[in-house]
């Protein structure tokens, strides 16, 4: 039997392990009617043919190539057919005369997926039962309620001496594993309230169907609430520090969290976290003020925010440092470090939207310059925040508190449109036509969301400073990618999609006995560091843009996390925001 089992679970993993067979790659997810609509088909000249019929089997489309473009990596040649005449709603079939592939055109084609990758976070919320009533089959008791957790050594003060307990519930599970960290709750919260501050509309009708449903507020900002709350609790109030992760001192392993038993510590203030928390907390504070239930949260939000950073002005270089940490202190924490050796990202975001939220020039103005240097715009990660500042300041670009400092800062709508540009002039000539993903540099840990939903992000900025729908146009190729048109042919995006990642590196979809993972997640992607092969299978492929192993042992290329998470939800809703207008 047990001979059996392992046999059938090979059978299983192997399957996993393959690229998608179909060399027909599209969005599997839909096409927007209005939107351009491009397919990739795998080592394909010019000479073929290509027709699209409808589900009644008439020809609505035929054609060839428009071009074709080698991959710098594998060599492979790939011919890019445009079927954007293509505009009515409908399910088809594409076809090469051999191969077959269905293609959607639909209204509100991203719809689905965007409140799926949403929805993702009610599904990794901790210290909660998750409730049948809105996750079905994924439902879960309550675990890590996190009421007791113990001071670290590195953490200790006075006041709360190693081995002292402190309360501190809630949030969201960071990713694969059940650890809770700053640095990155603030970029992911951050990014989300970034994307609500450019679509309110879109997101307040957004209806996640999670407990909170129904009250006063908005869904989505109740669910970005859960991890505020949670992230309120990590400030040490006697003196503002904020501890920089709430975490066992191992991974635990893939089990369900009822079955974890490890104790949990807060470990190590850092400037990082006290200035990613500083900025998160300011910027809630705008946001959330404006709703009468929020206001009490609004000013505390700000206050804790202000203590933040003036605990980082007092200690500006304390930096994480897990080894040296371990050196000294016991237990040992060999969990995710979220370590920045360069925190000036961080003073200037901080600063920035403690400016923004208080108007005190006098208070936050110098950090900022002295901060700004020679600024050039860069995709934002959970390690370099600099252009949040800057979309933050777009958000205010009409307010009068931004005219008060137009002096201080660059002119931030030349530095995004100015990058925006360079990105699209990569397209024609990019093997799956889109703007990101065009370089090796392109390709690492969790590039999906930073060099594809991320740029989607920041080209959206640009279509919204310029009007110019090119930019528009150009975030949904990277959308595309994402959803299928890519060189390993998965969508991947979990749930969604005819060739879907099945496996990510997450222990609620590995533990739960359920075989389809939890819905709405996009997993890290292609990553020739395959820094985790020492514990998978080998990879179908050494290649840059094919380097993904769908085996939930792939860390390094198929976990899913908050950040990730984030930029999709921001993607995908302002997308489907801007295509349903
Ligand atoms: O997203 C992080 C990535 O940029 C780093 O290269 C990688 C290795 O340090 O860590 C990633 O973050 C992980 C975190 O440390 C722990 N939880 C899972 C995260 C996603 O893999």
């Amino acid at each position: 039997m047990r001979l059996l089992t392992t046999l059938l679970v090979s059978a299983v993993s192997l399957s996993a392990l393959a690229q998608n067979p179909n060399p027909i790659r599209v969005n599997q997810v839909g096409y927007y009617p209005a939107a351009e609509k491009t397919a990739a088909i795998e080592q394909a000249g010019m000479a073929s043919k290509y027709t699209i019929t409808n589900a009644a089997g008439k020809k609505v489309w035929s054609g060839k190539a428009k071009r074709t473009a080698v991959s710098p990596w594998s060599n492979k040649q790939r011919a890019i057919i445009d079927f954007s005449t293509l505009t009515t709603p409908g399910e088809y079939t594409l076809s090469n005369g051999k191969e077959t592939q269905q293609i959607i055109i639909k209204d509100a084609a991203l719809s689905d997926l965007a409140k799926a990758s949403v929805k993702a976070f009610y599904l990794q919320r901790t210290g909660e039962p998750i409730l049948e009533k809105y996750a079905g089959v994924y439902a879960r008791p309550a675990a890590h309620l996190d009421t007791y957790v113990m001071i670290h050594p590195s953490a200790a003060t006075d006041r709360r001496p190693a081995g002292s307990i402190i309360s501190s519930p809630g949030g969201w599970y960071d990713a694969g594993d059940f650890n809770k960290y700053i640095v990155n709750s603030g970029y992911s919260v951050s990014l989300m309230l970034c994307a609500y501050e450019m679509c309110p509309e879109y997101y307040q009708k957004l209806d996640l169907n999670i407990p909170e449903s129904g009250n006063a507020i908005p869904d989505y900002l109740d669910e970005v609430m859960v991890n505020l709350r949670w992230m309120q609790t990590m400030q040490d109030p006697a003196d503002g520090g904020v501890y920089h992760k709430l975490t066992t001192p191992n991974f635990e392993g893939f089990v369900m969290p009822v079955d974890c038993h490890q104790q949990r510590y807060v470990v190590a203030k850092t400037t990082a976290a006290a200035l990613d928390f500083a900025a998160t907390m300011a910027k809630a504070s705008r946001i959330y003020g404006k709703f009468p239930e929020f206001k009490y949260f609004a000013a505390q939000a700000l206050q804790q925010a202000k203590d933040a950073y003036a605990w980082a002005e007092r200690n500006p270089r304390v930096l994480y440092r897990q080894n040296e940490m371990n050196q000294k202190f016991k237990p040992e924490v060999q969990t995710g470090a979220y370590d920045d050796m360069n925190v000036s990202d961080e003073f200037l975001w901080a600063a920035a939207e403690l400016l923004l939220s208080t108007g005190d020039l006098n208070r936050y103005g110098e950090s900022i310059v002295r901060n700004l240097g020679n600024f050039e715009f860069s995709l934002p990660t959970w390690g370099n925040v600099a252009s949040l500042a800057v979309y933050s300041a777009v958000a205010a670009l009409d307010s009068p508190l931004l005219s008060q400092y137009k002096q201080y800062i660059p002119d931030f709508k030349n530095i995004v449109v100015k990058y925006a540009d360079k990105a699209l002039a990569e397209i024609p000539t990019s093997c799956f036509n889109t703007p990101g993903g065009n370089s090796e540099k392109s390709f690492f840990w969790g590039c999906l969301s930073e060099t594809f939903s991320g740029q989607g992000i920041a080209l959206l900025y640009a279509y919204r400073l310029t009007g110019d729908k090119k930019y528009l146009t150009a975030a949904l190729e990277n959308a595309d990618y994402l959803l299928g048109r890519n060189a390993t042919g998965y969508c991947y995006v979990t749930g969604f999609g005819s060739f879907p990642s099945m496996h990510p590196h997450q222990r609620l979809s590995e533990a739960d006995g359920i075989e389809a993972p939890l819905p709405g997640f996009l997993v890290g992607g292609p990553n020739p560091g395959q820094q985790d092969r020492t514990n998978t299978p080998e990879y179908s492929s050494k290649f840059a843009d094919e380097s993904y192993l769908d085996h939930m042992a792939s860390y390094a290329s198929n976990e899913i996390a908050i950040n990730w998470n984030a930029s999709l939800a921001a993607f995908i809703g302002w997308l489907d925001a801007e295509m349903s207008k």
